[in-house]
């Protein structure tokens, strides 16, 4: 594709910091030239600093991300993660509106709209999640739910700039599950998803957005997901948790 793929593992509210720093030795010397695939792990905060620390001392091509962030760059807003000062440290960039986060924390398409435009501003990259929130997977949902998600959560965003954004889809029905979709509605999904881009934005900027498929990504699916035409990386939960199998599904994407 005409894309550099993204391979984002999602550790979630996981790993001890020792653990932390065994995963980063164990990738150490492994990953590809980030011009061919680029590699990125997003962790609780409280580890971002030390991540990209570590990762440049041991040469490690690898981009941290944070898993939320605050939408103002500073001020009254006690517990929350200003986004310019993880542009400050180096983070490259946030997952926004990850399902759950909208499920659990009351994470809206307003909130989300904020979070992408504040990433944006301190040039971060945005890596919105959008989600299919029903049950099980319903052939019937032509035009999809998630496109809302899409239209009304990057409306305001800067059309200079939205070709940095990152969509992660991600069907609540296979969010933690023990399957991900067929191929087929993967494949589907991607291209609405593009489709839609492309009104809200132009074809051209669709044309450059990265589309992540995220949800019960393993390394025996991760192979054939990435080969589908509009599908340019994964979000990977609990599969990107062990070192050896986050490297097969990064060259997987080569
Ligand atoms: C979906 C995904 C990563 P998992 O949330 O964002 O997690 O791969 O564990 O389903």
């Amino acid at each position: 594709s005409k894309r550099v793929p993204l391979i984002v593992g999602n550790w979630k509210t996981n790993k001890k910091v020792a653990e932390v720093y065994d995963f980063l030795q164990e990738i150490k010397g492994q990953l590809p030239d980030p011009k061919q695939v680029q590699v990125g792990i997003a962790a609780q905060d409280i580890y971002l600093h030390e991540m990209v620390k570590r990762s440049q001392e041991l040469d490690i091509p690898v981009d941290v991300f944070a898993e939320n962030i605050h939408w103002a760059d500073e001020g009254s807003y006690t517990g929350e993660t200003s986004p310019a000062a993880l542009a400050d440290i180096n983070v490259s960039g946030s997952i926004i509106g990850h399902y759950e986060r909208r499920k659990m924390f009351k994470e809206t398409n307003g909130s989300v709209g904020l979070k992408v435009t504040a990433s944006l501003r301190n040039g971060l990259v945005p890596v919105v999640a959008i989600a299919e929130d029903t049950t099980r997977y319903n052939p019937d949902d032509e035009d999809m739910a998630p496109l809302t998600e899409i239209a009304v959560g990057l409306a305001g965003v800067d059309k200079a700039k939205a070709e940095n954004i990152v969509i992660a889809y991600e069907p609540a029905w296979a969010i933690g599950a023990s399957e991900a979709p067929s191929l087929e509605v993967i494949e589907h999904a991607g291209r609405v998803i593009r489709n839609s881009l492309a009104i809200l934005f132009t074809q051209e900027v669709a044309d450059k957005i990265r589309i992540q498929y995220g949800g019960s990504v393993t390394p025996e699916n991760s192979k054939e997901i990435l080969g589908l035409e509009d599908i340019d990386g994964l979000l990977i939960g609990r599969a990107s948790l062990e070192p050896a199998a986050f490297l097969s599904m990064v060259k997987d994407a080569i």
